[in-house]
């Protein structure tokens, strides 16, 4: 019997860490069920301690005949299911795509301070361009070079980063919505990225499902 995926995730509309590996499950086309938790609110992290031994979220609980475990870090949601799954091909097949994909999630899950934190996910919303400071702009060029370097290289097998969609598309996921939300403007290949990103089946699901939180 396959294994029963659960994942906790945070409120869609602000949870950049969560749909990560909700956005690999829905495109490796693997069943999951969810629990939501309202993040900023009195009692997140009792709820999330409920879960996650880290207090973070997103977490991946399998349960696989006896076991039972728990995977509590985006990237080691994603690095797990790709082993599960190597039907999947979360990661690009040829391996030195694969280590550029890799060096570029790592970036992604290890960096980007400035972007995370002027330009939070609001998926979905449209804000003011903020004051875009030295770091937020030299942390934007690295994304968009890293975008542009990927696609001349991979992009014309399937558009996406690495040609099909890899786990580097789920984690630069979060920061095309952002780059959306706050009107940072892209180069033509960046911005047919975009483009196709937000148009995925998954998104528009993900992204009304933020719009109903923000209804409730
Ligand atoms: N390195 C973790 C970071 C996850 C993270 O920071 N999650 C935030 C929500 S998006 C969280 O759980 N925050 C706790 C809180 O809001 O109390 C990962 O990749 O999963």
């Amino acid at each position: 019997m396959a294994a029963r995926y659960t994942l906790v995730v945070g409120t869609k509309r602000f949870s950049s860490w969560s749909l990560r590996p909700w956005l690999a499950l829905k495109m490796a086309k693997l069943p999951f069920e969810e629990i939501g938790i309202a993040l900023r609110k009195p009692d997140t992290k009792d709820q999330i301690k409920q879960h996650s031994p880290s207090g973070k979220i997103p977490l991946l609980k399998i349960e696989d005949g006896p076991c039972v475990e728990s995977i509590w870090d985006s990237l080691a949601i994603c690095e797990t299911l790709a082993e599960r799954h190597p039907d999947a091909k979360l990661w690009p097949a040829d391996a030195a795509a694969r280590a550029q994909a890799r060096c570029v999630v790592a970036e992604m899950h290890s960096g980007f301070p400035d972007v995370r934190s002027i330009l939070p996910m609001d998926i979905g919303a449209r804000h003011p361009t903020p004051e875009l400071g030295d770091a937020v702009q030299a942390q934007t060029a690295r994304i968009i070079a890293i975008w542009e370097a990927a696609l001349a290289a991979h992009g014309s097998g399937g558009g996406f980063l690495f040609g099909n969609f890899s786990i580097a598309d789920a984690f630069y996921a979060p920061v095309v919505t952002r780059f959306e939300t706050y009107g940072i403007s892209l180069p033509e290949r960046s911005q047919a990225y975009a483009q196709q990103i937000l148009a995925l089946a998954a998104m528009q699901e993900w992204r009304a499902a933020a719009a109903a939180e923000r209804a409730s």
